[in-house]
Parts: C-alpha cells; sequence; structure tokens
C-alpha cells in the first residue's frame, strides 16, 4: 500500500531543512557554550570574509555601516557584528542546510524507502566534511582539540542528514492529505488550506501535514530549549560582547565630561586648568576602553593565554628575539601615549573613533637587538585571527611606533587585541595588527589583508573635523549678546591639527578655539561660540593640518582611501 503513495515533494524538502537546521543551530550554539567546540555558523561567517572577493566585500561593509547609521541603529561596530552573526553567519548556514535537504529529498526519490537512511547519512557526512574542512581554516574560538572538532561537525551532520532522510521516510509512508481526504478532493494540491478539519488522528493515521506540523513542533522545542540554555549560562558568565559587566569601571574620561565644568569657578569658555573647557555635548576626549570601538575580521576575538604566548621574531635578523609578555614590560623601557585611533571605514562623522592612553615598547628598541641583516626592510606582522600586515621598517625611526600591551593602564582587553598590538602612527587602524602571534623580518613589501582586498596601501589618515555639538540649552550672555557653544573634535592622525573653522549657513568661515590636545596623535577639541540668532541654521565645520593641509570638502566614500566631506548639522533654533 505505501509503495503506491506520492512521493514528499522537493518543496516539502526546503521546509524539513528549515524545520531539522534551527536545532542543529541551537546545538552548535549549545556545544561553544558548554565545552567549546566549534561554532560552525560563525566560521561560516569568518570564512566567507577570508575568501569572498574584496570588492564585495567591501561592498557589503559599505552597505551594512550605512544602514546601521542611517537607521540609527546603535553603536556600527556592535550592530556589525550582531548582523555578521545573525544574518550573514547563521542565515547562510540555515540557507545551506535548506537547500541541501531539498536536494536530498530529490536524490531520496530515486531510490527505494529502504534506501533513503543511506542517502541521509552519506549526504549529511559529505556536507559535514565540507564544514569541518571550512571550520578548521578559520576557527580560532574553539578551545577543544582540532581532531574533536572535526569528528564532531561530520558527527552533528551525518545526524542531520539521517533527521532528514527519517523525516523523508515518514512522509512517504504517511497518506497526503488529498489521499487521506480520499472521498471528494480531487485536486491532489498539498496546501495546508485545504486540510479537512479532523476530529481524532492516532498516531497511524495522520496525514503528511499532520506530521510536520508535530515535526515542527518538536524541532521548535528542540531549538528553543537548547537557546534557552545557551542564554541562561551567557547570563552566568556575562555577555562576553556586550561588555556591560566593566561598564563601571571609572576612567580617566570622567573628568571631561560637559557636567564636569558645573561646579568650577571659570569662564565660559575656560575650564579650571586655564585650558579650553569643551562646549557642552562634545564627545569625552578619552574614549573608556568599554566605549572604544572595535573592528576586526573575527565575529569574535581570539582568546589568548598570556602566560604561554610567544613570538619569535625571525626572518632576515642575526638576532632572533623571543618576546614574551614577561619580557616585554620587564626588559624593555616603556613608553605611554595618548592615541587615537580610526577605522578607515569610518564616515564623516561616524563612531569608529576613540582615544585612549597606549602603553609599549617603541618597535626601533627591538629592532636594534634583533640586528636586521643586509636587505630584510619590512616586518611582516600576523595574527591570531588570521589577519596580517607588512610594515615598512622605515616609519619605526618615529620612536611612537610601538608594540603595545596596555590599554588606559591595564592589559589589553580581548577584543582590543590582547596580548600584543601595534601602533602606527598617521594610518588607519587597517595597518595595526590585533592579537599579533606572528613577525618574521623580510625584503620585499607585500600587500596585508585589507589591501589585498582593494583597500589603500598606505592608509594615511585624511582630515576629518566634526560638529559634536550645538549647545542650545548651554548658552551664556556677554556684553549683551547670547552666544551658543558650538564644538566638537578634527583630527589628522599624527599630523596635528592648526586651524579649524567654522560656518554657519552661507557665511564666513571663522576660526575657532582649540584645546591643547592630551598628545600630538590625538583628536584635538574645538569650540565656537556663536552670537545666537532664532531660526533654522547650518553649522558646517573643516579642518588644516599641521602641515597646512586643507580638508577635502569633496565627498569621498570610505573606500578605498577613507572618506572625505565636509560635516554639517543643522538646528531650529527659537528665540
Ligand atoms: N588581528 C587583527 N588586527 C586588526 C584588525 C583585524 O581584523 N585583525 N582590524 C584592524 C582594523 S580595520 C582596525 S580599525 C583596528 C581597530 O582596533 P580596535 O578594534 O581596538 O578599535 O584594528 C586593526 N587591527
Ligand atoms: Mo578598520
Amino acid at each position: 500500500m505505501e509503495q503506491t503513495r506520492k512521493r514528499p515533494s522537493i518543496l516539502t524538502g526546503l521546509l524539513v531543512g528549515i524545520l531539522v537546521t534551527l536545532p542543529l543551530i541551537a546545538l552548535f550554539f549549545l556545544g561553544d557554550r558548554l565545552i567549546g567546540l566549534p561554532l560552525v555558523p560563525l566560521d561560516v561567517f569568518d570564512w566567507m570574509g577570508r575568501n569572498l572577493p574584496g570588492g564585495l566585500l567591501t561592498f557589503g561593509i559599505d552597505t551594512m555601516v550605512e544602514i546601521i547609521r542611517g537607521l540609527n541603529l546603535g553603536p556600527t561596530d556592535e550592530v556589525a557584528k550582531f548582523i555578521e552573526l545573525w544574518f550573514i553567519g547563521v542565515g547562510t548556514f540555515l540557507i545551506v542546510g535548506v537547500i541541501v535537504s531539498a536536494i536530498l529529498f530529490a536524490i531520496m526519490n530515486r531510490v527505494s524507502l529502504s534506501r533513503t537512511s543511506l542517502v541521509g547519512l552519506v549526504g549529511g557526512a559529505v556536507v559535514g566534511l565540507v564544514y569541518a574542512l571550512l571550520s578548521a581554516s578559520v576557527n580560532f574560538t574553539a578551545t577543544t582539540p582540532d581532531a574533536l572538532n572535526f569528528a564532531f561537525i561530520v558527527v552533528m551532520f551525518a545526524l542531520w542528514g539521517l533527521a532528514i532522510a527519517w523525516a523523508y521516510t515518514e512522509l512517504a509512508r504517511h497518506p497526503t492529505v488529498s489521499e487521506a481526504a480520499a472521498a471528494t478532493t480531487a485536486l491532489s494540491s498539498p496546501t495546508p488550506a485545504s486540510v479537512p478539519a479532523r476530529t481524532s488522528a492516532n498516531a497511524e493515521q495522520i496525514d503528511r501535514r499532520q506530521f510536520l506540523v508535530r515535526l515542527g513542533g518538536a524541532t521548535a522545542t528542540l531549538t528553543v530549549l537548547g537557546a534557552g540554555v545557551d542564554l541562561l549560562l551567557a547570563a552566568q558568565e556575562g555577555n562576553p560582547a556586550g561588555g556591560t559587566s566593566v561598564a563601571a569601571v571609572p576612567t580617566a574620561s570622567s573628568t571631561a565630561t560637559p557636567e564636569a565644568d558645573e561646579t568650577a569657578e571659570a569662564s565660559a569658555t575656560e575650564a579650571v586648568d586655564g585650558s579650553l573647557e569643551p562646549a557642552p555635548g562634545t564627545r569625552s576626549e578619552v574614549t573608556p576602553v568599554e566605549d572604544h570601538y572595535r573592528i576586526d575580521i573575527a565575529s569574535r576575538p581570539p582568546s589568548i593565554d598570556g602566560n604561554t604566548w610567544a613570538v619569535e621574531i625571525g626572518g632576515m635578523v642575526a638576532n632572533p628575539v623571543t618576546l614574551t609578555l614577561e619580557s616585554l614590560r620587564n626588559n624593555y623601557e616603556s613608553q605611554d601615549l595618548m592615541i587615537t585611533m580610526q577605522c578607515i571605514s569610518n564616515p564623516v562623522a561616524g563612531d569608529l573613533i576613540g582615544t585612549t592612553r597606549w602603553t609599549g615598547v617603541p618597535l626601533q628598541d627591538i629592532l636594534e637587538e634583533l640586528q636586521i641583516e643586509e636587505g630584510g626592510g619590512f616586518m611582516k606582522i600576523t595574527a591570531a585571527d588570521g589577519f596580517d600586515e607588512i610594515v615598512d621598517l622605515s616609519v619605526a625611526e618615529d620612536r611612537n611606533v610601538m608594540l603595545c600591551y596596555d590599554w588606559d593602564g591595564q592589559p589589553l582587553t580581548e577584543l582590543h587585541g590582547f596580548p600584543l598590538r601595534i601602533y602606527i602612527p598617521n594610518r588607519y587602524g587597517m595597518k595595526q595588527p590585533k592579537w599579533i602571534t606572528g613577525m618574521e623580518v623580510i625584503a620585499e613589501w607585500e600587500p596585508g589583508y585589507w589591501v589585498r582586498r582593494g583597500w589603500s596601501q598606505e592608509a594615511i589618515m585624511r582630515i576629518v573635523s566634526v560638529v559634536d555639538t550645538v549647545a542650545t540649552n548651554d548658552t551664556y550672555e556677554e556684553g549683551g549678546t547670547t552666544y551658543v557653544p558650538i564644538g566638537g573634535i578634527a583630527f589628522a592622525g599624527a599630523r596635528g591639527i592648526s586651524k579649524v573653522e567654522v560656518q554657519i549657513d552661507t557665511g564666513e568661515w571663522v576660526e575657532a578655539e582649540l584645546r591643547e590636545p592630551l598628545s600630538d596623535r590625538t583628536w584635538v577639541i574645538w569650540r565656537y561660540n556663536w552670537p545666537f540668532a532664532a531660526g533654522i541654521h547650518t553649522f558646517s565645520v573643516r579642518a588644516v593640518d599641521g602641515e597646512g593641509n586643507t580638508q577635502i570638502e569633496e565627498v569621498n566614500p570610505v573606500h578605498p582611501d577613507g572618506a572625505t566631506g565636509i560635516h554639517m548639522v543643522t538646528r531650529t533654533l527659537s528665540a
């Protein structure tokens, strides 16, 4: 009797794919959380990042940053990581699962019912093998042995394939809706809407639709259970991505918040210490580490054991040197510098920029010890996440080029490159690897990770200036005039800022006051006290760097050399 039933359609295979792949995703999340097994959906995203063509990636990143900013979704870096994991990683994983399930259905349609398990098992294992290889090539979050990871992924997918085959076989054994409705329904349309109501359905007699509903119920339960346990565990160990657990740590920035001046006896524009008082609403001059933007190719930062971490600097050197955290801290003179770092993907007035105190060792001191051989001119730096960059060693003459282990007086956080990262003044972040695990002196320049993907070779920071605030609630009177403090930041890498000008509507450009920067490597806070006038006004800002170059007013996108353009804000001011 069963043999005469219609075989399940490929469309049903798509549906079964969704139902069976969702719990698999939940199980991978759980395996990662419980014992540190590879989180395959995450690996999928990371793999795509490494292997898709640069142009496509750049387009994807730009679009994502624009959408996040356009829709005001929140901090660009955090929202981007969320999208990467959930929409790209998990999304792709699900789509692949659904398509493969449909293919398996198509294959099973061609074999006898006694063979379907074999098809599912082999099909699943093959897919698992591909995923295991993919994961092995990019995963660095797993803390379990490689062989176990490999076997785990293959077995999980073999079981997944078996589950699909089981669902297929069950479907084939149950009557279709129309077969079940036998009598009147002539059309064989299996659409759920045409199902006649049933009063009782014992296990033997349910139709395919009812079977799918039950299967859906079971997998939904599994998925929700898995996700629930995962979330519970996540709550227990503190959210690794949110950083909320450290949000209460006080930092130097507290002295720079606008409120700080309220009790101080200072004039409107002068702080207690005589420096220029930032216009209320200007961003914090120092960025708390937990608020510092984070950009990197990994969906999750590599976790490195600082006690065993060691990097042997080899290549074209007479005296190879092995760096450990201990040797870096004890054997070399450290240096401290306030630094503003910015991502080349930061749009004008974007949030991918931050300032904190960096501590480390001048690269020059280490180069001297290495005794670089004739012809060695570059250093290839590799990182735990698969990132790499090539540093032209002539830049190390600037003693500010340093290998850094502390931020804001504390060891680097995992997100920001623990245990070691490099600082190269005047270049965008893409030239400055975090999580350094390899250093080698080589003869020839090579393009680094982002350069190979079509981004700027030199990545020299461009001049940028931003209006942070038009402080309409903090006006003050002087000589019968009401002034509105306007302020923000200007930055030009290591070149410094020599002048900032403000324009209101189409008026003359007028010079703003500059606050003494925290160092010659940070942004500069500017302020302009604008004589109030009611109405709708546009406030624009532009800057000149320390070498006399003026900010590029023409609008350019972030790719390939960093964004340019004038930042303007419009405010409606009532009298
Ligand atoms: N290993 C590694 N280092 C990296 C990256 C990366 O993806 N991997 N991204 C770079 C980029 S593009 C930027 S903007 C800075 C960001 O540093 P932050 O996340 O500490 O702000 O790190 C740089 N160093
Ligand atoms: Mo970046």
